[in-house]
């Protein structure tokens, strides 16, 4: 077959909603595309676990030390399937971490930026989890078959995540005015960094009509972060707080709720490094990465050994 029949037949199973597995053929940038977005998840999944890991040893209570505890370590999960998914298409991990560690992947913006009190914590799981949730329930059905199942069990997870931050400002919201002051104060600073989680507008998104086209993404970044904000903006009328922006007001018309312009040039800035934390996680995870090189080489040398002692029998 030639190439352009390759790629018209690919294009036809697509189109015909069959997902596109490891050992199919595929065109060099659809392998390439989900690369680059499968292994930024998972490095997304991973720096993530620093924020909230902070608060791990200040949580007021041994239930919710519990409770960040099981999150963070859910966060490690989705991270390994992910790279497991990313490694079908044939990058090898010790590439990702590299380039992870390097500073030449990228990783979701929103975790350049600090968790200074315990509200945060309800913030992140309100907000940054409810975020995620949205952009990853699209990636159910997103086309390549691997990426698509760890979404399915990532979102379950996910789902808890948030109700558990949501349940935690809740409580903050009924408690004494300087519970309410804190639980305030996380929405206010979460709350655009949020809005950036859904990447650039459209008209700025160099990937997105590709990725369309080939069912990776099923919506766009505006559709998304629309969603969201008309799903939050009702949300936090249960909490009895406000979100920071003058001009989030409903529209009749379009039947969305209308709201403020993002500020870009912050997250341009936050994307390439210069954020509040940038460096702060990248030194994480290479320390950890540093301190963990014996326990690869001994599990290394463990599988070397079992590899030989089966030879040995065999022989
Ligand atoms: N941060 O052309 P587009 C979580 C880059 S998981 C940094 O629109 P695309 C769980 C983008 O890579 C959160 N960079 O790109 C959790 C591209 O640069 P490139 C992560 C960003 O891929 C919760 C350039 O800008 N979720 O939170 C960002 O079509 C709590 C142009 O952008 C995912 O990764 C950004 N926010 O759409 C864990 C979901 N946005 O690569 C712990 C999967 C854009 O060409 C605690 N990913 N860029 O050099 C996606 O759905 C997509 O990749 C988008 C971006 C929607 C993020």
């Amino acid at each position: 077959m030639s190439l352009i029949d390759l790629e018209k037949s690919f294009q036809e199973k697509i189109d015909k909603e069959i997902k596109i597995e490891p050992k199919d053929w595929m065109p060099d940038a659809y392998r390439k595309t989900n690369i680059r977005q499968i292994s930024q998840h998972a490095h997304s999944e991973i720096v993530g676990m620093l924020p909230e890991g902070n608060w791990i040893s200040r949580a007021p209570s041994l239930k919710r030390k519990a409770i960040l505890i099981a999150k963070v370590q859910d966060e490690a999960g989705h991270g390994l399937y992910l790279y497991s998914a990313a490694e079908t298409l044939g990058i090898s991990r010790d590439q990702m971490m590299n380039d992870l560690n390097s500073g030449k992947a990228k990783y979701s913006s929103i975790f350049n930026y600090p968790t200074l009190t315990w509200a945060d914590m309800g913030a992140v799981g309100w907000l940054v989890d409810g975020a995620a949730i949205l952009n990853q329930v699209m990636l159910c059905r997103t086309s390549y078959g691997p990426y698509a199942r760890a979404m399915v069990r990532i979102c379950k997870e996910e789902s808890f995540h948030q109700r558990q931050g949501f349940e935690t400002l809740l409580v903050l919201s009924k408690g004494t005015k300087e519970q309410r002051e804190m639980c305030q104060d996380a929405i206010n600073r979460w709350w655009w960094p949020s809005l950036m989680m859904f990447g650039p507008k459209d008209s700025e998104s160099t990937n997105s009509d590709q990725s369309i086209k080939w069912k990776i993404k099923r919506k766009t970044n505006d559709e998304l972060r629309q969603q969201f904000v008309n799903m939050i903006a009702e949300q936090i009328k249960l909490l009895g707080m406000t979100l920071p922006d003058p001009d989030l007001k409903w529209n009749e018309k379009r039947n969305q709720y209308d709201f403020g312009e993002i500020n870009w040039e912050e997250f341009w800035n936050v994307v390439k490094g210069n954020g509040p934390c940038n460096k702060q996680r990248l030194a994480a995870r290479n320390k950890a990465h540093d301190e963990g090189a014996w326990v690869r080489a001994a599990a290394i040398a463990y599988a070397d050994k079992k590899k030989n002692k089966t030879t040995h029998k065999a022989a």
